[in-house]
């Protein structure tokens, strides 16, 4: 197979093609997945976009969610032409973003795959919250992407209240970079899109009513795609976008567009801790003991942080917090109950001997 412009166009990298086996059969082409419906997929050889559906033997083999097709894969098809095709291999992923699901297993879902670099979106209003942008950041930190945090609506705060906002993030995630902008009059367009490269995908991620789709819209250049106004009552998205879906922009980078999220669970993401609290991660190394649970420890480093204000109290509850999800989601059932009852008093033992400190 080879590197042809159309599949250049649409993110095709060396390493991809470089991954395909050599027997493969000779009816197969690469093509990318362009969005996933119930039983079918829209994929595309960047010539022609098509619905295809799943070889029965990849769908009988799929033993996680991991094993299916998302939106934003590249797979192996054998293409009939515009009316169909059939996908016979996903390729390996360089990065995989992926959400916990509602309800009580630590069931999952896919959102989107072999994304660069994944947009974080809060608008600014009350959508931004420091909580949140920590899920979030773990959630892409996970998945190999990028994060950027994208600071929607900027047309409703002042630009003190910007700077503000900026410099509590900059104290928090040195590392993050981050962009105000607002697709209503146009601050920060220019800023959004000279940081996008051809050739590289990136994803839009944030809760419903942020302006996600409003900003591809401006990035295309026309209203092309469907957004609706937030309802006043609740301040709340109605979910208009209602699939991921691929989109190649004329300037050359790919992006995904997502239906906003309601909740964000986190799933095994020890990796992404590290990151989003490097600060915590750090100072705990220093700790005396090397098993140091940051509660009551002498010469714990992390508590002397917070003693002395380098590090806040809400930033290391928020670390406890997501710390103990991420471990939780890999225990056993029985493993579960006895440490929800252990844990339970441990924060609050924690919060205790802080609230006496001050
Ligand atoms: N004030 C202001 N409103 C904006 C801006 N961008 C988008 N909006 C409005 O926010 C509302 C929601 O925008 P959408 O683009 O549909 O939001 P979304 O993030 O795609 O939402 P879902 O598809 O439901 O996830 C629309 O009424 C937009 O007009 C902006 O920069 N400033
Ligand atoms: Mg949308
Ligand atoms: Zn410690």
């Amino acid at each position: 197979m080879e590197f042809s412009e159309p599949l250049k166009l649409l993110g095709l990298t060396t390493e991809i093609l470089e991954s395909i086996p050599n027997e493969v059969a000779q009816e197969l082409e690469l093509a990318r997945v362009i969005s996933v419906h119930r039983d079918s997929y829209t994929i595309s050889n960047g010539t022609i976009e098509l619905q295809a559906e799943l070889l029965g033997k990849l769908l009988f083999n799929a033993s996680t969610p991991n094993d299916l097709p998302t939106t934003g894969d590249w797979v192996l098809a054998h293409i009939y032409d515009k009316t169909g095709g059939i996908i016979h291999q996903v390729m390996e992923r360089r990065s995989l973003l992926t959400r916990k699901t509602s309800g009580k297993k630590t069931d999952y879902q896919l959102i989107g795959a072999n994304v660069d670099v994944a947009f974080i979106v809060q608008s600014l209003d009350e959508n931004y919250n420091l909580r949140r942008l920590e899920r979030y950041l773990v959630m892409v930190r996970e998945s190999k992407a990028i994060p950027v945090l994208l600071l929607s609506k900027s047309d409703l705060l002042s630009s003190e209240e910007i700077q503000q906002i900026l410099s509590d993030i900059s104290t928090l995630m040195p590392e993050l970079a981050v962009t105000p902008f607002s697709s209503e009059d146009q601050t920060g367009l220019s800023e959004v899109k000279s940081q996008m490269q051809p050739g590289l995908t990136y994803c839009l991620l944030g809760s419903s009513g942020v302006g996600k789709t409003t900003l591809i819209n401006k990035l295309i250049g026309t209203e092309t795609y469907k957004t609706s106004s937030v309802s006043k009552i609740k301040n709340k998205g109605k979910h208009t976008t209602t699939q991921r879906h691929l989109i190649q922009l004329d300037f050359g980078p790919i992006i995904i567009d997502t239906p906003g999220m309601r909740e964000l669970g986190s799933l095994s993401v020890e990796d992404g801790l590290d990151q989003t609290f490097s600060a915590i991660t750090s100072l705990a190394q220093q700790c005396k003991f090397n098993d140091c649970t940051h509660t009551n420890e002498r010469g714990c480093a992390v508590l002397a942080a917070i003693e002395n204000g380098t590090v806040s109290a809400e930033h290391f509850s928020s670390y406890l917090k997501l710390a103990k999800e991420s471990a939780y989601n890999e225990m056993s059932y029985q493993e579960k109950r006895k440490k929800d009852k252990m844990f339970g008093k441990h924060v609050k033992s924690v919060m205790q001997q802080k609230q006496r400190k001050y």
